[in-house]
């Protein structure tokens, strides 16, 4: 009867029309008469809901009867964005819905466009982790992702008079993707103390008692594959109040009110993503998120391994923890705890199974996000794990000591202690010391982990425990959902849509470049993509601008590093250039549209003055007759994955120009040139192998190298250095309060003029700008601009994140993907 029963997902337009048509009946309880739009997407949802934990439930069951090693992604944020319209192309069946819907009197891009982004994630590091479970799902890798279900992700950003305000995203209202589990829970524990004896057969006994519980909840969301049987799990915790022994002994006693402030008090844990990208802060409730979820995910881990009655030994061969920063780090002291007291294995025994199992990713070198916790801190919060960190790190000094006898400074350079008031523990050192590989995401930037803040780590272990891995980006999303008449364009001459899972195939594309109706159609297809992005501008911000200017985009999290500041100086500049020309001059001048977004951290000070500057700049020349056209200045607010969408594929121009050395790897700048734009930037991150794949004469590149940023820092310090003469002019033209308030943005000054400069605006102002107007005088020839733009394109093959998938799998994980027939 079982087999007799088993659901079918829906497969033709009309099983798709009942489905939906039921969902919105029953599920939904709407009537059919007055169904809108959302009515209709959350049906669709459903409808698709179905169909994906169908194949959910197939994939789990043959992962589990392969019995192969599978790969646990670890991750803070995942920064998935909408799912409907992924799920629709991954099965394989948005035609279908297509039709569907427009028999039920609906467009597919409107229904898609009732979703709300699920943004659990801040920027690069948290899209990421939302690229990889689609390549992984994709190539058939039997993968999970594990992270925190936060009710409220990234804050929705409002400009209001020019400045950031932020709002709570509660996003969980009506969320069709996500499976809750009540039976699979995890009681973790905080606090207590440490009992240390000898038990009755003379062996060492360690128990950590007493403190709190705190219940982790499971909740699943189906990852599907692209054009595969496969669809992963991405398992995400939610806190709630522990019925655990010595929890429920309040309720019992009594003390009913202070019993439920505990409940909100365990609630609060997955209660919000932290909003700071590149800034630590080092609070406690943080820290509490970090354990929580590692506790929860390593329990469940083990659990699962411990189903395959496998020895202890053979852990490393059937599970691969790739850590995504250090967020997770104490996942490699949990495990060692597990394993020395619970399951009472020898230290050395352990050790070796936790080193085999964990690998760690870097993703950045600046000082400010590198984290450390206060010893003081973890003492409190987590009294054994403070010991075996305490325990890990003499052993490790111990063989240092013995490579390097009497190098005392390299002991306490290395020391995952730092000896200040208070004691620290540096995470990253501990992330190292507890894995088998560690990678950087871009090849400068797994260079400069070698030779600057893991130096010494190279000497210890040798340069074989650090690797590279260029990030990548999903071509399904990045392409083919955000582009879909270019994706198309692209099919018709390549003869099939092979390449969104072989990105390499685009190089066929080559043999279009001056292909003049292609070339046409392509151009068309740009444009039309600008008037789109055009009309919403203009809902966004009620200025209305012009599609045939030159689009230059610069779209991420604000930072210092990133220099949005020069971006802005540059556009101040080119202001008072236009307010000089004659009538002749301005007929030449090439119209342009400088468009920013991205959120400032609520507590980042400068970031916000950026921010208010930018808005500000854009009142005044937007508004300003004399101009026109000719330069419009746009903050898109809110800038999240559903407006990257709409935003990357309608750029002609996009800015990747952080100070040389800083910018790990970007991703957005692959997101670009893949949708056909060209990308102003510096030498760094992944800049320099776009530049390697697609040509130095596609890219315009300015200012100064990573290898001379320390000395350039040096002179400043010293004194002797000049801010840049246009620059200067800019600073006055702010300071004399062309855009209000000049007080305002003294610091965006004085960091320059007075404090330094650190990221060296001023530096690579002239560079910037001269060119900025090269980028003008290409863009006149617009024959040429396209021509680049496809051969760009072509050769943009190996930023697939498939590609870097595969290389973690075989240079981290050591793992296969599963082989999959078509079954059904
Ligand atoms: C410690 C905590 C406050 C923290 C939270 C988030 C620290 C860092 C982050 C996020 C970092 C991040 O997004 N890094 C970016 O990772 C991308 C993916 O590898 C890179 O492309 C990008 O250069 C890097 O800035």
């Amino acid at each position: 009867a079982w087999k007799k029963y088993a659901p079918k997902g829906f497969t033709t337009k009309d099983e798709f029309e009942e489905t939906t048509v039921k969902h919105i009946e029953t599920t939904l309880a709407r009537s059919l008469f007055n169904c809108d739009e959302l009515a209709a997407y959350s049906g669709t949802a459903l409808a698709f809901k179905d169909r994906l934990i169908i194949d959910w439930n197939k994939t789990q069951q043959r992962q589990t009867f392969a019995d192969q090693k599978r790969i646990y992604y670890l991750s803070l944020e995942f920064l998935m964005g909408r799912a409907l319209d992924n799920a629709m192309l991954n099965v394989g069946l948005k035609d279908v819905a297509k039709e569907g819907l427009g028999e039920l009197g609906f467009r597919i891009e409107d229904v898609v466009n009732q979703e709300h982004d699920a943004a659990l994630g801040n920027g690069g590091l948290g899209r990421l982790a939302a690229c990889f479970l689609d390549s992984m799902a994709s190539l058939n890798y039997a993968a999970w992702g594990y992270g925190l279900r936060y009710r409220y992700g990234i804050f929705k950003q409002e400009i209001e008079n020019g400045y950031q305000v932020e709002i709570p995203d509660y996003w969980l209202d009506f969320n069709p993707w996500e499976f809750p589990r009540h039976d699979v829970t995890v009681d973790v524990q905080f606090y207590g103390w440490v009992n240390k004896y000898t038990n009755d057969e003379g062996k060492q006994v360690v128990s950590w008692q007493d403190g709190e519980l705190v219940s982790a909840v499971a909740y699943d969301v189906p990852i599907p594959g692209y054009g595969t049987p496969t669809v992963n799990n991405l398992r995400l915790w939610s806190s709630k109040a522990s019925t655990g022994e010595f929890d429920f002994a309040k309720f019992n006693s009594g003390e009913y009110e202070s019993a439920v402030a505990d409940e909100q008090r365990a609630e609060t844990i997955s209660a919000v993503l932290y909003p700071n990208d590149n800034l630590e802060r080092g609070k406690e409730l943080r820290l509490k998120q970090q354990y929580f979820w590692c506790a929860a995910s390593l329990h469940d881990i083990l659990r699962r391994f411990k189903k395959t009655k496998r020895k202890w030994s053979e852990f490393p061969d059937q599970v691969a923890i790739q850590l995504n920063d250090t967020h997770p780090t104490l996942a490699i002291v949990e495990l060692q705890r597990i394993l020395t007291d619970v399951e009472g294995m020898e230290w050395n025994e352990a050790w070796d199974i936790v080193t085999k199992t964990f690998g760690y990713t870097n993703h950045t070198v600046l000082p400010e996000a590198l984290e450390k916790w206060s010893v003081p801190l973890i003492q409190h919060l987590l009294p054994r794990h403070l010991q075996i960190i305490y325990d890990i790190n003499l052993n490790f000094l111990q063989q240092v000591e013995r490579r390097f006898p009497k190098d005392r400074e390299m002991l306490s350079r290395v020391s995952i202690i730092e000896e200040s008031q208070p004691k620290m523990i540096r995470m990253a050192y501990l992330a190292i010391i507890g894995s088998h590989k560690v990678n950087g995401v871009a090849e400068l930037h797994s260079d400069l982990i070698k030779t600057t803040i893991f130096k010494d780590f190279v000497k210890i272990y040798g340069p074989d425990k650090f690797t590279n891995v260029t990030n990548g980006i999903t071509p399904r999303r990045w392409l083919h959902q955000a582009n879909p008449r270019l994706s198309e364009l692209i099919a018709s001459k390549l003869g099939s849509y092979e390449f969104l899972k072989d990105l390499t195939l685009l190089n066929k594309l080559e043999a279009f470049v001056e292909d003049k109706e292609f070339k046409k159609e392509w151009a068309e297809i740009k444009y039309a993509n600008k008037v789109r992005m055009a009309q919403h501008i203009l809902t966004a911000t009620g200025v209305s601008v012009n599609p045939k200017a030159l689009f230059d985009v610069q779209v991420k999290r604000i930072h210092e590093y990133k220099r949005q500041q020069l971006n802005i100086f540059g556009v101040i500049h080119r202001y008072l250039a236009i307010k000089k020309m004659t009538p002749e001059e301005r007929k030449k001048l090439q119209p342009r549209v400088s468009i920013f977004g991205g959120k400032a951290a609520p507590g980042y000070w400068m970031a916000k003055t950026i921010i208010h500057l930018i808005n500000k700049v854009g009142e005044v020349i937007n508004n300003d007759k004399d101009v026109g056209d000719l330069l419009k200045v746009i903050f898109v607010p809110d800038y999240n994955v559903s407006k990257a969408e709409i935003i990357i594929p309608a750029s002609d121009i996009s800015e990747h120009i952080s100070t040389a050395g800083t910018e790990a790897s970007g991703t957005s700048n692959m997101k670009f040139v893949l949708n056909g734009g060209l990308v102003i930037g510096t030498l760094d991150g992944a800049n320099i192998e776009i530049t390697r794949e697609i040509g130095e004469q596609n890219v315009f590149l300015f200012g100064n190298l990573a290898e001379d940023v320390d000395d350039l820092r040096h002179n400043h310090f010293y004194g002797n250095y000049q801010v840049n003469a246009e620059l200067l002019k800019v600073f006055d033209c702010i300071k004399s309060g062309t855009f209000g308030d000049e007080g305002a943005f003294g610091a965006l000054i004085s960091a320059i003029v007075e404090h330094g400069d650190f990221y060296l605006v001023s530096d690579d102002f002239e560079s910037y700008c001269q060119t900025q107007d090269l980028i003008d005088e290409a863009y006149k020839n617009q024959d040429e601009w396209v021509s680049k733009t496809i051969l760009s394109v072509s050769r943009m093959g190996f930023f697939t994140s498939d590609r870097c998938i595969n290389e973690y799998a075989d240079s981290i994980w050591n793992i296969e993907p599963l082989s999959v027939k078509e079954e059904n």
